[in-house]
């Protein structure tokens, strides 16, 4: 990229917190300060809120960058801090997962079940010789067993590797090699879209091209019939036949805790490596400090499912770190109806609640009326997270779930960051709606351009952090040289340009003039036309300001005069005509809008009106495959994506046009 990114859009609405939330909050404005003053210390402060079997003798090694050791020399063990100190603490009774089945099928599980039923897994995994250091992997639907199985392994110190329970057999036995993985936990199946969808066939399919793995523990949830391998043993018979009893041994600060894959744009998926400390305390920390909990009151409700990073670290590790109560539910947001989130939030008085981008335009699309429909009083804090958020889809959450009062906290960040890095605190910062504002304390972001320099606010270019953090990651698994390539040889001593060690985030962004973050989509994704560099975010922005669309995605596609052109590929809203004149009009509106809120340089070459856009499981839209639709060439690798249909219902819509 040639010239930094344009700065197209300006934004003025701000939301300060609310007096009660800023008088309560669990992290005021000095945690700034202090942080700024001594960064290593204010991280010791919050590594101090985890009980540690030996104490570190040092927090931070940067001797060998990009290497990262924290908390050197301290030892702990990671499911003793997120289940038997609460039990030990007397809070045995306290609910830890209210969860829903998907059929509308309920458990509650009290800190004391969790600690029987991980003592019960732990005892099992290490009979079927399971020890430290091995990897296991996890094929799961979102049932209780999933978190249970993630902490059995982090309790022995065995390093599990989650994989989405909707990926394909290549995609499992991919990742079952690259991490040499010993035993396989799954299920038979989990309810998704009101039937059961079958997950150990999968697993007996890739099984059968790893011959590493020596068991398979498979979960009974739906009952399907299964075929039976020698590998395989059920949960209930194995598991739930254990005992009780075991005792949490610590490991070193830096022993691996899990490995998750990255799909990364192109080449074979990263396996982005985490490791125990260091990853502990960012994560409890963040989840105490940017969703306020307040373990004694709160319900806190994560939509993500546990094979994306946010489910590792913000429904397993940040909040049973912390002791909340929390919400997981198993399947679709519209099965049986889509109100059944609004209807989740009601039942259990949820009070933060934590989704994507691509749920909220959902929402948008299907209605008002759907959520206005229940008592969301409860809520105090929402919580959003995978993409930019649209800073119209940011009013439409606050003003309709959050009733015009909730702080809304868009929060930054990475698979391989491991934790929140960039987003507002609920109790301080005056967010502004698509802003995900600041560096949290103890974080150096900042925002470049192609020669390392900090750009002035006002000006855009690549978000970088600048100083490591407690749960970076520390390699790709096996792959130390991919490592540097991939994030520090882009800027300072990894290129040989400066003396200092500077992630790249692969993200494009801008400094408003208050200094405030705004993300504009990957760098890969960004759009040249007619030599200026335009971001994918903003026209998207700028088509979701429009009242009849719903959702939007915009590639930049080969052009013979401008370079690349703007294509653009919108959902309108559900009451909204598109039918011939209706729709050939809303397209001219919608071009003339994106040139009148943005510019003429932005007005888009074509507009598409879709049912669909395709995603990732975690909610991401995959823009390669709309380039691909744009370019009129064939779809590339399409296996992460969640819905495939998707593609041929948009690549049929495309050659009707001209
Ligand atoms: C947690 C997670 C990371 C990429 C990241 C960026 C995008 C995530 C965002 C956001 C703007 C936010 N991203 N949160 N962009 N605003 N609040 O999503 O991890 O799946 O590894 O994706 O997601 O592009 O670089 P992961």
């Amino acid at each position: 990229m040639s010239e930094t990114l344009a700065n197209l859009s300006s934004e003025t609405r701000q939301f300060p917190p609310p007096e009660q939330v800023a008088a309560d909050a669990n992290v005021k404005a000095e945690a700034y300060e202090e942080a700024a003053a001594d960064r290593l210390a204010f991280w010791a402060t919050q590594a101090d809120r985890l009980t540690w079997a030996k104490k570190w003798d040092q927090v931070l090694d940067w001797s060998n960058p990009p290497f990262a050791k924290w908390f050197v020399g301290g030892e702990l063990n990671i499911a003793y801090n997120c289940v038997d100190r609460h039990v030990e603490a007397g809070h045995g009774d306290k609910v830890a997962i209210h969860w829903e089945g998907e059929p509308g099928d309920t458990r509650t599980i009290t800190y004391a079940d969790l600690l029987k039923l991980v003592s019960q897994a732990a005892n099992t995994l290490t009979g079927l010789g399971v020890g430290a250091g091995d990897r296991v992997a996890i094929y799961m639907p979102m049932i209780p067993e999933a978190a249970v199985a993630m902490l059995a392994c982090a309790r022995i110190g065995a390093t599990h590797s989650v994989v989405f329970g909707g990926f394909s057999v290549d995609a499992l036995s991919t990742r079952i090699k690259d991490a040499d993985a010993k035993l396989v936990i799954t299920a038979d199946g989990g309810y998704r879209r009101g039937k059961p969808s079958a997950l150990k066939p999968t697993v007996d399919e890739a099984v059968a091209q790893c011959p590493s793995i020596e068991n398979v523990l498979v979960v009974r949830r739906t009952g399907q019939e299964v075929a039976w391998t020698d590998k395989d043993k059920w949960w209930h018979e194995t598991v739930e036949q254990a005992g009780a009893e075991h005792k949490a041994q610590a490991f070193d600060a830096e022993h691996p805790l899990f490995i998750l894959y990255t799909s990364g744009t192109t080449g074979k998926p990263k396996g982005i490596l985490h490791t125990t400390g260091g990853y502990l305390t960012q994560t409890s920390w963040t989840h105490h400090a940017v969703f306020d909990l307040k373990p004694e009151t709160d319900v806190y409700w994560c939509t993500a499912d546990i094979g994306w990073v946010t489910g590792h670290s913000y429904i397993v590790y940040g909040p049973l770190s912390n002791g909340a109560t929390q919400v997981m539910y198993e399947g679709t947001p519209d099965t049986p109806g889509r109100d059944r989130f609004w209807q989740i939030v009601d039942k259990y008085k949820v009070s933060i609640l934590y989704t994507a981008p691509t749920l909220i335009r959902t929402m948008m699309k299907w209605g008002d009326d759907i959520p206005a429909g229940y008592d969301l009083s409860s809520l105090r804090i929402l919580g959003s997270v995978g993409e930019p958020i649209n800073p119209e889809a940011w009013m439409w959450y606050r003003k309709n779930i959050g009733h015009d009062k909730t702080p809304v906290v868009d929060t930054w960040w990475q698979t391989e960051t491991g934790g929140v890095m960039i987003s507002p605190l609920p109790g301080v910062t005056a967010a502004k709606p698509g802003s995900a504002m600041t560096a949290l304390p103890g974080i150096t972001a900042d925002v470049v351009d192609d020669q390392a320099q900090s750009v002035p606010n006002g000006g855009g270019g690549f978000l970088v952090l600048r100083d490591p953090w407690p749960s970076m990651l520390r390699t790709i698994w096996g792959d130390d040289k991919r490592f540097i390539d991939t994030y520090w040889s882009r800027f300072g001593a990894g290129a040989g340009t400066g003396d200092d060690w500077i992630y790249f985030a692969g993200d494009g962004a801008k400094k408003d003039d208050d200094g405030a973050i705004w993300l504009l989509g990957r760098v890969d994704d960004v759009m040249l036309i007619s030599g200026h560099n335009i971001s994918t975010t903003e026209v998207e922005s700028a088509l979701v300001s429009h009242p009849s669309v719903a959702e939007a995605a915009v590639v930049g596609a080969t052009d013979p005069t401008t370079g690349q052109a703007i294509v653009a590929f919108v959902i309108p809203r559900g009451n909204v005509d598109t039918e011939g004149d209706a729709g050939e009009k809303l397209n001219v509106d919608l071009r003339n809008h994106v040139a009148k809120t943005l510019g003429p340089i932005a007005k888009p070459r074509q507009i598409m009106l879709v049912p669909e856009l395709p995603k990732t499981r975690s909610g991401k839209i995959m823009r390669r495959l709309l380039k691909d639709v744009a370019e009129r060439r064939s779809l590339g690798d399409v296996t992460t994506l969640q819905d495939s249909a998707v593609m041929d219902l948009i690549s049929s819509g495309m050659k009707n046009t001209k």
